[in-house]
C-alpha cells in the first residue's frame, strides 16, 4: 500500500481517506480523483488511470451525495462503475440558480479557495464577502486574489478594500499573464494540495491556471468590449495539474451564488458583529430599535461601517430563508425515495415467489 499510496498522493490522496478503506475495499476497488464533471459521465484520474466513467451511482438521491469535482470515488475494478465516494475534506455547494431549490456541488476536497476579482469594476465587496462565507464554511483558507494590477492605476486601494472584509484574510494582487507577478501564489499550489478558483467570469481565472501550471491547457478569452463582462469561456469545472503535483481547480464563471447551510461561515466572517451583537442588553436584539444595542451604538460611533451591517443582515435572511427551503426538500425527496424502494422491495419480493 505505501508505494501505491505515495503514487495516489500526487493526486492529492491523503490519510484521511486512506483510513476509510479496509483491505477488501482496495482488493475489488479502484480509488480515483473526479476531475471533471460531465453531463451523464466523469472524467477520473489515478496512477496509471485516466478515462470517463458513467456518473449514475446506484440508490442515490441525496443531492449531496452525487460526485462532484475534486471527489475520491471508488470504482469497481472490473466494470469501472462508481461505486462509493470517499467522505470528504472539504465540500463547497450552493443553491443552484434559478427557480429550483436545488443543491449545487461545486467542488470536493479542496485545501484553498482563490477568490478571484478584478481591479476594475468587476470588483465587487458584497459577492467576495459570500466566496469567504463559502470558504470559511468549508473550512478551506480562502485567498482574494486581486488580477489586472497591471491595469489599473492604485491596485493597492482594492487590496485595502479586500482586506477590510475580515480581519487576518490574505490578499494578492497580480498580472495574471505573468509569471513573476503569480508566484506570490507559490505556497498553496504546493504537491498535494488542491486549489479551487472562483469568481465572476471574465476575471482572469483560466489565465491564472494557465500561467501557473505553465501550459495552455485552460481556454481563456478576451472580454467584451461593450460592457467589460466575460463570457463564459469555462463551461466545465475541471483539474489542472500543476508541474510540482498539485492541483488548481477551474470553475465557469457564477452569475449568482446563493448560500445555503453556511450559518457557521457566517459567524465567522461577520466575527465583528458577532461580538457586538453578544453586547446587547437584549440576548434577542434585533439591533433595530431596541434600547442598549451594541451594534446600533457602534454604527453611530463609526465602529462599524453601516453597509457592512445591511450586507450582514441581507445575507443572514437568505441563509435561513435558503437552509429551510433546502431542508423542505430534502425531507420530500426523503420520503419519496422511501417509497421507491419500499416499491422495489415489494416488487423483487413479488418476482421471487
Ligand atoms: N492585462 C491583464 N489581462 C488579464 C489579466 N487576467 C486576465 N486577463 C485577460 O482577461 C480575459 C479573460 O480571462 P479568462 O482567464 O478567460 O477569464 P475567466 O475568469 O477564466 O473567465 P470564464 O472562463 O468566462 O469564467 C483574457 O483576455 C485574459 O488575457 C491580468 O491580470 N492582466
Ligand atoms: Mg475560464
Ligand atoms: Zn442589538
Amino acid at each position: 500500500m505505501t508505494s501505491h499510496g505515495s503514487d495516489l498522493a500526487d493526486f492529492g490522496w491523503t490519510q484521511f481517506f486512506a483510513s476509510q478503506l479496509d483491505t477488501d475495499d482496495l482488493e475489488q476497488s479502484l480509488p480515483v480523483r473526479v476531475t471533471a464533471v460531465h453531463r451523464g459521465q466523469l472524467a477520473v484520474a489515478a496512477p496509471g488511470v485516466d478515462r470517463l466513467v458513467p456518473s449514475r451511482m446506484a440508490h442515490v438521491t441525496d443531492e449531496e451525495d452525487f460526485p462532484a469535482a475534486g471527489d475520491w470515488l471508488l470504482l469497481d475494478r472490473k466494470t469501472f462503475r462508481p461505486e462509493r465516494i470517499l467522505h470528504r475534506k472539504s465540500l463547497f455547494k450552493r443553491r443552484a440558480a434559478g427557480t429550483g431549490r436545488k443543491l449545487q456541488l461545486i467542488a470536493a476536497n479542496i485545501d484553498t479557495l482563490f477568490i478571484v476579482s478584478s481591479c476594475n469594476q468587476d470588483f465587487n465587496i458584497a459577492r467576495t464577502e459570500r466566496y469567504l462565507v463559502l470558504a470559511r464554511e468549508a473550512g478551506v483558507t480562502p485567498v482574494i486574489i486581486l488580477t489586472k494590477a497591471d491595469l489599473a492605476e492604485a491596485p493597492e486601494d482594492f487590496a485595502a478594500a479586500a482586506r477590510r472584509l475580515q480581519s487576518g484574510v490574505l490578499v494578492e494582487t497580480v498580472d495574471a499573464r505573468a509569471r513573476e507577478s503569480v508566484a506570490c501564489l507559490a505556497p498553496w499550489c504546493t504537491h498535494g494540495q488542491t486549489v479551487a478558483f472562483l469568481g465572476s467570469s471574465g476575471v482572469g481565472k483560466s489565465t491564472l491556471i494557465n500561467t501557473l501550471t505553465g501550459a495552455g491547457a485552460a481556454e481563456t478569452q478576451d472580454i467584451r468590449q461593450d460592457d467589460g463582462k466575460g463570457r463564459h469561456t469555462t463551461t466545465v469545472r475541471a483539474l489542472h495539474r500543476l508541474p510540482q503535483g498539485g492541483w488548481l481547480l477551474d470553475t465557469p464563471g457564477m452569475r449568482e451564488l446563493q448560500l445555503a447551510d453556511v450559518a457557521a461561515g457566517l459567524e465567522d466572517v461577520f466575527a465583528d458583529i458577532v461580538a457586538l451583537a453578544g453586547q446587547c442588553r437584549f440576548s434577542d436584539c434585533l439591533h433595530e430599535t431596541e434600547p442598549g444595542c451594541a451594534v446600533r451604538s457602534a454604527v453611530d460611533t463609526g465602529a462599524l461601517d453601516a453597509d457592512r451591517l445591511r450586507r450582514w443582515r441581507k445575507l443572514a435572511a437568505e441563509e435561513v430563508h435558503n437552509t429551510q427551503s433546502l431542508a423542505e426538500r430534502r425531507a420530500r425527496d426523503r420520503t419519496l425515495g422511501k417509497m421507491y424502494r419500499s416499491a422495489v422491495q415489494r416488487k423483487n419480493k413479488g418476482g421471487q415467489e
